[in-house]
């Protein structure tokens, strides 16, 4: 708040700049990041914050953005302060450069300049600056490979990968032998390279969640395509490969659809033991049945491997561009911004003792943040917005009687009941965030 000292202007018009607005905390998908190590230990992260505005119409600085980077297939989710629970996913960040304001910088406090009309010719207060957000929010970064080796434990996933790339997963003839996914680069004759993942083994209910299922169905989520292991030989348990075939694929279907219509290789490995072949004779029916190829592999001898890599890399090149192709360009930050806008504007009225109210929301906590309270003309302008919005009528409508008190964060009012007196504020009055023309006339009236 400040008016305008002039020599031989007794008293100057009021010239109070405004805050400069607060910086945003932006996540940006950055491809150099291949984890979220970064994230481990620290946790709390603040933009700049704006600087007061001054006299002479002189406005604050504005705070920097925090710039965050997180690697590619980062799950961004908000989560509820109270439970830390997942309350909604904000976006997936899976394209170099997406972006998205998780919290956005609080506007500046307008300046007295804004709070002139035909009534209050020399206000004598400003508006506090919007108050920070903070909140929680979880990140989580799904798996980002080009193709994926699913199938029973023990078919010979570890054992493909380790032969196609320089992965070096553990390899043994139990069942779940891999707990977690590894990640390999295989690379054809002809120069094309694709990421392969060796996830731990499927089994019959993974989709409902048996053995470790559900937690890496997840993860072949967002791979292009399914490389389908089938061990030829049955494995030690003696099991059919045809019946293996088919109980994995309806473990991917019951999982979700798309993930049926997903680009699928079938693989019959082993080849190399004996018998096998009239397994792979059944098993190559019925993926040509299905629309998939089907090749007959070797993890021990290497048989097939090379032709395999070849095939693999092609269609990975040409499922990449039909992915960039389909890609739909979402604007992150307007659907977030809507959801919080939308969430912001609820106000929540709750009985918290016999005549006493609480009053929550995030668009009315401001309002009662940014007022100055040692300001009477300020607190004045406050009780007119209340008015304005219909809050005295929604408090009735709730029960609310004449002489209760209601709680707002730390301040606490007493109802005095809906009022009638509208001839107390003129329409010009609705000048909260004048624009730049306006105030120009705001000078001119001070003047
Ligand atoms: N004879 C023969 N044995 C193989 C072949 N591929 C894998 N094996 C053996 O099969 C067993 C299981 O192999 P893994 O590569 O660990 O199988 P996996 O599918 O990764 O198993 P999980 O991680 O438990 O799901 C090991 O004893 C391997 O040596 C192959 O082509 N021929
Ligand atoms: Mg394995």
């Amino acid at each position: 708040m400040s008016f305008r000292r002039e020599a031989f202007v007794p008293k100057g018009g009021p010239d109070g700049g405004d805050g400069g607005n607060g910086g945003s905390v932006i996540l940006e998908a950055d491809p150099q990041l291949s984890s979220l190590i970064d994230y481990r230990y620290k946790h709390h992260f603040r933009a700049e914050r704006g600087t007061h505005g001054k006299g002479a119409r002189r406005h604050g600085k504005d705070g920097e953005d925090l710039i965050l980077r997180v690697p590619l297939g980062t799950v961004v989710r908000e989560l509820d302060s109270a439970t830390m629970q997942p309350a909604y996913d904000i976006c997936d960040l899976t394209h170099p450069g997406d972006r998205v304001v998780v919290a956005p910088g609080g506007m500046g406090g307008k300046g007295n300049i804004h709070f002139v009309s035909s009534v209050r010719r020399a206000p004598a207060f400003a508006e506090k600056g919007e108050p920070a957000i903070e909140h929680w929010i979880e990140l989580e970064m799904k798996l980002m490979a080009d193709a994926a080796l699913v199938g029973m434990p023990s078919v010979g996933k570890s054992s493909i990968i380790a032969r196609i790339s320089a992965a070096r997963p553990k390899i043994a003839d139990y069942p779940f032998t891999t707990l977690v996914p590894n990640l390999g680069v295989a690379r054809a004759k002809t120069g094309e390279s694709f990421v392969v993942a060796d996830v731990p083994g499927l089994i019959e209910g993974a989709s409902q969640g048996r053995g470790l299922g559900h937690e890496f169905l997840r993860h072949i989520e967002r791979t292009a395509l399914i490389l389908h292991v089938v061990d030829l030989s049955g494995g030690l348990e003696n099991r059919d490969p045809l019946l293996d075939y088919q109980t994995i694929n309806e473990e991917l279907a019951a999982y979700a659809s798309e993930l049926a219509e997903r680009p699928q290789i079938v693989v019959g490995n082993k080849c190399d033991i004996p018998g096998s072949d009239v397994a792979s004779m059944f098993v190559r029916e019925a993926a040509e049945r299905d629309g998939h190829q089907y090749f007959e592999v070797s993890a021990a001898t290497g048989q097939g491997l090379d032709e395999l890599v070849t095939v693999c890399a092609a269609q990975v090149a040409e499922l990449r561009q039909d992915i960039a192709a389909d890609a739909p360009t979402v604007d992150f930050n307007a659907a977030v911004e809507r959801e919080r806008r939308r969430r912001d504007q609820q106000i929540t009225i709750t009985r918290e003792e016999r005549d006493v109210w609480r009053v929550s929301g995030g668009a009315i906590e401001r309002m009662v943040v940014q007022t100055d309270w040692d300001n009477d003309e300020a607190v004045a302008y406050l009780q007119r917005r209340f008015d304005r919005m219909g809050f005295d009528d929604l408090l009735a409508k709730h029960g609310c009687k004449q002489g209760d008190e209601v709680r707002i964060l730390g301040y606490a009012f007493t109802y005095e009941g809906a009022h009638d007196d509208e001839e107390d504020f003129a329409d010009d009055e609705v000048m909260m965030f004048a624009d730049a023309e306006s105030s120009a006339d705001v000078q001119d009236m001070g003047e």
